[in-house]
């Protein structure tokens, strides 16, 4: 047997275990006619389930395509309020001045608790230097998370992430089981929908008070509600975008409020959704649990008592 004749009948072998396993029909058909060696290279493609991640989420970094996240001070009395400031330093090692406008705000910071508990989403004010700024108060001793989601003008849009620390006596809280209902404020806020890693998952919030649909929310940041998506153990910061805006004839002021999440893994999501009904912004917070499609579908419970809290709009 020659080499190439030798190859074929390797690439042929690797090709029925891959359709055994993968249930990729096709494959051994296409195997045969070919040259060896391209056959060889196609057939030792990982599957998409094993391939590396092309796409790292947003928030893990505190540096990123050459933008720096520095905060001024990381270290915050809990239960003070303190006047949080930091930069965004560019590629050329000076603060970056100049933002493009996105959701509203030409910068969106959330501040979280490492165990997921607390929760601020915040809009600082930017200074001509490019120190922003903005009032801020930790409650409880512990680990905390900043992210700064923003768009540098005529770049692309990026969340760098930087660890905050409020000294003290530190009790971690457990992350609240997985919950489609959430109460706040005497509003009740479900979520409707499958979080399927790998794919953009739709989702409806479906906002209720007293029993009765709410109709008409308020636009905030330029939809009916702004949702923050983070990734228990990590606190990865995920791609969120609303589906439909206020005034575009189409898109309903309640009581359902659908958006676009992809998850990059299975396992337990954080989802704080903001809305905003008679001139005051709420946050409803779930647990949802990402699940390979064939998985069961989580049970639900009822999620209340986390801190949570907005300002600077
Ligand atoms: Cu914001």
């Amino acid at each position: 047997m020659n080499t190439p004749a030798r190859l074929g009948t390797y690439v042929l072998g690797l090709a029925v275990v891959f359709a055994g396993a993968f249930g990729v029909g096709g494959a051994v058909g296409a195997t045969g006619p070919e040259p060896a060696k391209s056959s060889h290279g196609d057939h030792t493609t990982p599957p998409p389930a094993a391939q590396k991640t092309e796409h790292v989420p947003g928030g893990l970094q505190v540096s990123q395509d050459g933008y720096t996240l520095t905060p001024q001070t990381t270290t915050i009395t809990p239960g003070t309020q303190t006047e949080f400031r930091f930069t965004v330093d560019g590629p050329d090692g000076r603060p970056v001045t100049a933002y493009e406008t996105q959701h509203d705000k030409k910068l969106h910071l959330i501040v979280v608790s490492r165990d997921g508990v607390v929760f601020r989403h915040l809009h600082p004010e930017l200074s001509g230097d490019g120190i922003w700024s903005v009032p801020l108060t930790l409650p409880d001793a512990g680990a905390y998370r900043v992210f700064a989601d923003f768009v540098p003008q005529g770049g692309e849009g990026l969340t760098l992430g930087a660890d905050l620390y409020a000294p003290g006596d530190y009790a971690p809280r457990a992350l609240p089981a997985p919950s489609r209902t959430a109460t706040v404020e005497g509003y009740t806020v479900r979520l409707d929908g499958t979080l399927t890693p790998g794919a953009a998952s739709r989702l409806t919030a479906e906002i209720t008070r007293d029993g009765k649909p709410v109709t008409d929310l308020q636009p905030y940041l330029g939809a009916y509600g702004h949702l923050v998506a983070l990734r228990a153990g990590d606190l990865a910061y995920l791609h969120v975008h609303p589906d439909g805006a206020p005034g575009d004839g189409v898109t309903p002021a309640g009581p359902g409020i659908t958006f676009y999440a992809e998850v990059p893994s299975p396992g337990d999501y954080r989802l704080y959704l903001d809305f905003q009904h008679d001139g005051t912004v709420h946050t409803a917070a779930f647990t949802v649990r990402a699940e390979r499609p064939s998985g069961a579908i989580p049970t639900a419970t009822a999620d209340r008592g986390s801190e949570l809290a907005h300002s600077g709009h």
